[in-house]
């Protein structure tokens, strides 16, 4: 029978209940990671999602008492559909921060919505610099095409190249690794003797190597996104280049360490400049291979994946300082000035520009143990973005 006591009995269970519902959802942070998971840059999406999910099974899924579940999307590598789906995520899932963004005009598409909604958002993978100066609430763990060109200026200079022809993809990453190795090259002495430009989508390389090996320069310096390496390597032997005596040099997103050891020996002795390797030799880096590998040992873990990890230790590292307040002004002011050991080495997070400050090596192909490897030879050390500091 209901009398008094059980019916106020009954409404306390049901009351504690609904109190406890939002509460429990209030501890879950969702983090919505956009990425091309089809297409021509799958590779692109697999290595980024692959290191995300690998520093949350080294690091566990909790942090300042907040549950972190990530939610990923396929954009397919399409302009449109990453904007949708950042909409999407934000208005329907309560996403609290954007992540992912595998190239330069995926991630200019979110920019506002990041600054309309004041949702922080962690490019993972594409690398223009201009992205960080799209909207306030965006912030990097890749890096920029000129902290990673201007070293390979400056390596080439200092190691008898003095003619060069520059060939890189049309937009936004080849405009600025064009522009920052011949700055580099030509003020160290070099010259630039023909600048070529080619496609983004289905590149064939053969006219434009051509035109290479008619310029007879001594190197030819290549910026091409992480995955159309092994095509381009595939050419640039088939047409003769090393042949004619021509050095290939690049940005390691050329010699990319998903594809390198499917390359065979037209990669060997080619010398580029990057962020990291899986080869780089570091107490982090061996257990972050060795941790990627057990859940992924078909896949070698490339610079995107470690833009996938970076990208989540940031904000790790962001919500605890904030006390896991993900808002976007304060989970921002968190992230200005934030360091870490990465498996790349020591990284922060530049204050002023949200950019990533970190050493970028130059390495050349070897054959170690029967595996191609970027093998890093030398180092420049903390390396902000050039294209703004040169701003300054
Ligand atoms: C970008 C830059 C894309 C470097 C890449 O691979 C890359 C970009 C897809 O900013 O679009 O290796």
């Amino acid at each position: 029978m209901l009398n008094r006591r059980t019916l106020i009995a009954a409404a306390g269970v049901a009351l504690s209940c609904l109190a406890a519902i939002p509460a429990a959802a209030q501890e879950t942070i969702k983090i919505g990671l956009i990425l091309p998971m089809t297409g021509p840059f799958a590779s692109t999406g697999r290595q980024v999602s692959a290191g995300a999910k690998t520093f949350m099974a080294m690091k566990g899924d909790t942090v300042a008492g907040k549950k972190i579940e990530l939610v990923i999307r396929d954009d397919a590598g399409t302009a449109d559909q990453t904007r949708r789906i950042a909409q999407e995520l934000v208005v329907n899932d309560s996403a609290k921060v954007l992540a992912g963004f595998g190239l330069t005009p995926l991630a200019m598409a979110v920019a506002p919505v990041a600054t309309q909604a004041k949702i922080p958002s962690v490019v993972m993978a594409a690398g223009t610099a201009s992205i960080t100066k799209a909207s306030e609430y965006i912030t990097r763990t890749s890096g920029t095409l000129p902290q990673y060109s201007l070293p390979v200026g400056t390596w080439a200079a200092a190691n008898k190249i003095k003619k060069v022809v520059t060939l890189v993809s049309d937009y936004g990453p080849g405009i600025d690794a064009e522009k920052w190795f011949t700055k580099e090259f030509k003020a160290k002495g070099g010259e630039i003797v023909e600048a070529v430009r080619v496609p983004l989508a289905n590149p064939d390389f053969a006219p434009f190597l051509q035109r290479v090996r008619d310029a007879k320069p001594d190197a030819v310096f290549v910026f091409l996104p992480s995955g159309a390496g092994s095509l381009f390597m595939k050419q640039f032997a088939d047409r003769g280049l090393a042949d004619a005596g021509i050095k290939l040099i690049a940005t390691g997103d050329v010699t990319d360490d998903d594809i390198l050891n499917s390359m065979g020996k037209p990669a060997i002795g080619t010398i580029t400049g990057h962020f990291y390797a899986t080869a780089h030799d570091s107490p982090e880096n061996k257990a972050y291979v060795a941790a990627f590998k057990k859940a992924n040992a078909d896949m070698r873990p490339n610079f995107m994946s470690v833009g996938g990890f970076d990208g989540m230790a940031l904000i790790y590292a962001a919500l605890e300082k904030t006390k896991g307040d993900v808002t976007g002004p304060a989970f921002m002011a968190a992230v200005k000035g934030l360091s870490w050991t990465s498996p790349r080495g020591p990284v922060s997070i530049d204050p002023e520009t949200r950019d990533i400050i970190q050493n970028i090596y130059i390495r050349e192909v070897k054959d170690v143990n029967g595996e191609l490897q970027n093998v890093e030879f030398q180092t420049f050390k903390d390396l902000k973005d050039p294209e703004k500091a040169d701003a300054k």
